[in-house]
């Protein structure tokens, strides 16, 4: 039999294509915020309930956590812990953008620092549906299809790798909210490479993985931490960039290094190629 994470990875990419069916028709906003405070759609629902339904019957899961919900929810037995962002990106629904499913796998209970990770991979709705994973250091890439046996994860590259000369960057948040060091670093960026910002950063991030540059939802002078969760976006997106030879800051350290103290606490997320993450470590300090 198959491990466990194996398990709670085929089921998120099985789940991905029932996702994908289930956006038409989900466009519409729900009465009810999410424990972040923000409207969400019935598509985030609809992602979050298949997930949660379809890990927790993993043997080996320990509990569910996600974006959408409050508390964590426990199975009463296993040895890991998987948080997800069912549908990141979800506002992108209405004008019929890309958006993801982000995964991440703990083998501690969560809120967990990112170096309890097992894996941490990400689902993009995109032209076609792909799966990125992260597991042991090394990063695949998959595209995933329904065929007559069921759903197919057909590998594309065994070793995703950030190429060394960065094209691309993509900020969140206002301009205005931006604090001035980050913007003089911004300024500096914006010479040298081209903006390609689509408002999920799932998609974001994978323009960086593939054409190498710099993705961020930095520090505002509206809200410190930004706006991106630690447990279910910053850790999960942080475990991929680094096993992609990338790295990733919170403004000082890794995002792996920040320790947890709630369960959607927010996080200040900067990923990328090395060396534009130490640049911009030195224009924060
Ligand atoms: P979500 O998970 O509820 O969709 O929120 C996170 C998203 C990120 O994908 C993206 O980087 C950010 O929100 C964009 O926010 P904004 O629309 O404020 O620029
Ligand atoms: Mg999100």
């Amino acid at each position: 039999m198959r491990d466990a994470v194996s398990r709670i990875v085929d089921a998120v990419a099985e789940t991905a294509p029932e996702v994908r069916a289930g956006l038409t028709g989900r466009r519409e906003y729900e009465t009810d915020e999410n424990p972040s405070g923000e409207q969400m759609l019935a598509a985030d629902l609809h992602a979050d309930q298949l997930l949660e339904e379809r890990l927790l019957a993993i043997d080996g899961v320990a509990s569910y956590a996600s974006e959408e919900r409050e508390d964590v929810v426990e199975s009463g037995q296993g040895d890991f812990h998987v948080a997800c962002d069912p549908l990141d990106g979800s506002s992108n629904l209405k004008s019929n953008n890309v958006m993801g499913t982000i995964v991440a796998v703990y083998d501690e209970p969560i809120p967990a620092p990112g170096s309890a990770l097992v894996a941490s991979g990400y689902v993009l709705y995109g032209p076609i549906t792909t799966f990125v994973l992260a597991r042991e250091g090394t990063v695949t890439e998959s595209v995933v299809e329904e065929t007559d046996d069921g759903v197919e994860r057909r590998v594309v590259d065994e070793d995703v790798t950030i190429p060394d000369d960065p094209v691309v960057y993509g900020f969140g948040g206002r301009v205005p909210d931006w604090h001035e060091d980050f913007e003089a670093f911004v300024r500096e960026i914006e010479d040298e490479l081209k903006l390609r910002y689509g408002g999920a950063m799932i998609g974001d991030v994978s323009q960086v993985i593939e054409y190498g540059g710099i993705f961020a939802y930095p520090s505002l002078t509206s809200a410190e931490n930004g706006k991106l969760r630690l447990q279910f976006e910053g850790n999960p997106i942080a475990h991929i960039v680094e096993c992609a030879g990338g790295r990733s800051s919170d403004g000082e350290q890794s995002l792996l290094e920040v320790e947890p103290d709630e369960l959607h606490q927010r996080v200040p997320v900067h990923v990328g190629n090395t060396e534009l993450i130490e640049r911009l470590e030195a224009a924060l300090a």
